[in-house]
């Protein structure tokens, strides 16, 4: 589909308007207000004659094309090395240096704690959802504030310096622990710190924020601005990981990133296998046009889903980059969708070692 003709149309039907019609080879129409109260005639000859020339021919575009553009090469991801003990993780972080990640996010078995959020047999793989009933996990914030730091700093001790490092605390602390946590971790540079505690107190992170400077990213459980927007105003957070599924779609999330680039934060949006080829697409086309992107997540799926949902991005040294086919360059097969029908899985269950419910 290519644009074949842009027709400026003036009018005053009790008023000025500026309307540009759009037309294009099959049939397809599409119009614009551009309407500039009392400078009517300066914008239509502004479109016809400097805007109308460049649009001609052109149409199909990707989205993110329609979004402004590209404002970088490709979209940094990070991967997810996780194992049950520090050389494990190790020698997956290694993994992800070698496929030629810059950024790397690190979860790790803690002693004492039977099965640990993040860590999977799986590696590279993982899913959360791992069973058709929830499975239970312990958890103890002691032996978890007395491991981690450890972890990090053979991982630095390791890859050096400027590897981009990540670890996502599942929102189990409260505020103070993970104020503890994030000062423990300065040495080791993080590029976040991920959902500390439960964002619904949005103020509570002013605790966390006036006691470390370890970088903090939240909201991939957020559905709209306002779980963001006191947290983004205050700048209580670096990176905002709201996603187009999430959030609102394109439109919306747009609007958030617009919000948080105002106030130095940046996008970092979740991207965890739960979230399919059509959102991971979306998210694509936003990252590489907007300002203010920081890291994709990216867990990979598996090959049965890629087959289910054709796609045309890929994965090219430590980038993704989005298709350059029409629209956001994912497809459903449905025959093959057919093959695999509904089947149950839940999340974890977590819980402290006197077994007391604890979020997960
Ligand atoms: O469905 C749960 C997952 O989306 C979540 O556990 C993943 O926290 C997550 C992350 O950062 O990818
Ligand atoms: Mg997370």
């Amino acid at each position: 589909m290519r644009i074949v003709d842009a027709r400026v149309i003036v009018t005053c039907p009790g008023r000025n308007f500026v309307t540009l019609k759009v037309v294009t080879d099959e049939g397809v129409t599409g119009v614009g207000d551009a309407t500039l109260n009392g400078r009517e005639l300066a914008v239509a000859s502004y479109l016809r004659d400097h805007v109308v020339p460049l649009l001609i021919g052109r149409a199909g575009l990707p989205v993110y094309q329609l979004l402004g553009g590209r404002s970088r090469e490709g979209v940094t991801v990070y991967g997810h090395a996780n194992g049950e003990t520090v050389d494990e993780v190790l020698t997956e972080v290694a993994r992800f240096v070698d496929l030629g990640y810059r950024a790397v996010r690190v979860q790790c078995g803690v002693p004492g704690l039977p099965r640990t959020y993040g860590v999977s047999a799986d590696k590279m793989f993982y899913e959360p959802a791992d069973a058709a009933l929830p499975t239970e996990t312990t958890w103890s914030t002691e032996a978890y504030l007395a491991h981690v730091p450890g972890v990090f700093a053979r991982v630095r001790e390791e890859f050096g310096p400027t590897l981009r490092l990540l670890h996502d605390v599942h929102h189990r602390l409260t505020p103070i622990e993970a104020a503890r946590l994030g000062k423990s971790l300065e040495p080791y540079a993080l590029t976040w710190m991920e959902d500390p505690v439960p964002a619904d107190l949005q103020e509570g992170f002013r605790l966390i924020r006036s006691h470390t400077t370890t970088p903090i990213a939240v909201g991939e459980v957020f559905s709209s601005i306002w779980d963001a927007a006191q947290l983004i105003r205050e700048q209580l957070i670096d990176y905002v990981r709201t996603t187009v599924v999430h959030a609102g779609g394109i439109t919306h999330l747009r609007r958030i990133f617009d919000l948080a680039a105002l106030h130095h934060v940046r996008s970092g949006s979740h991207g965890a296998t739960d979230l399919s080829p059509v959102c991971m697409a979306a998210a694509l086309h936003l990252d590489i046009a907007i300002p203010n992107f920081g890291l994709q997540e990216y867990m990979r799926h598996t090959e049965q889903t890629d087959e289910v949902f054709p796609h045309g991005y890929h994965y090219d040294g430590g980038y993704l980059h989005p298709a350059e086919t029409p629209g956001l360059g994912v497809d459903i097969d449905e025959q093959a969708a057919a093959r695999y029908p509904y089947a149950p899985a839940y999340l974890p269950v977590n819980r402290l070692t006197d077994g007391t419910v604890h979020p997960w």
